[in-house]
């Protein structure tokens, strides 16, 4: 499943790298390997909340997730990178295995979004799949200049 194949990648991106390079920001100005992480999991963690919702509620109204002084974030930042990509996982595992279970109907469940009409387990699914692969790719860019990259 796609989700797991990216938490793969995630994780090859930080790899071999040690904790001070990870909280550098190769781009002034613009998030570090560190702060991509923290804000993966954490997205991970608003998203799978509107899962839930969206599965024991009929049609749950659903709010914008807002990055700029979101306070879980900042307080992800206080982990070491390591224990960031390890929360990560655990909780992507946890996740994937949660969607592996889910029915056709479940994956038809709609919740209320202010921004998406035709918003449903299905669509948050594919939402958080096309956002993490965009930090992928900035992860990827960002890692370049930090030495070789693992296969
Ligand atoms: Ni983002």
């Amino acid at each position: 499943m796609r989700l797991r194949d990216q938490a793969n990648e995630v994780a090859r991106l930080v790899s071999g790298l040690d904790e001070d390079v990870l909280a550098r920001r190769t781009v002034p100005g613009k998030w570090s390997l560190k702060e991509l992480v923290a804000h993966l999991w954490r997205v991970q963690e608003v998203f799978e909340g509107r899962i839930e919702a969206m599965l024991t509620h009929s049609d749950p109204p659903i709010g914008r997730y807002e990055p700029d002084g979101d306070p879980e974030f900042e307080e992800k930042l206080k982990s070491t990178a390591c224990e960031l990509l390890e929360g990560f996982r655990t909780e992507r595992e946890q996740l994937t295995t949660l969607l592996d279970s889910l029915s056709t109907g479940d994956w038809h469940r709609a919740g209320a979004h202010p921004d998406f009409p035709h918003y449903d387990v299905h669509f948050q699914i594919e939402y958080m799949i096309w956002h993490e692969a965009h930090h992928i790719y900035q992860m990827l860019q960002r890692r370049s200049p930090l030495g070789k990259i693992p296969h």
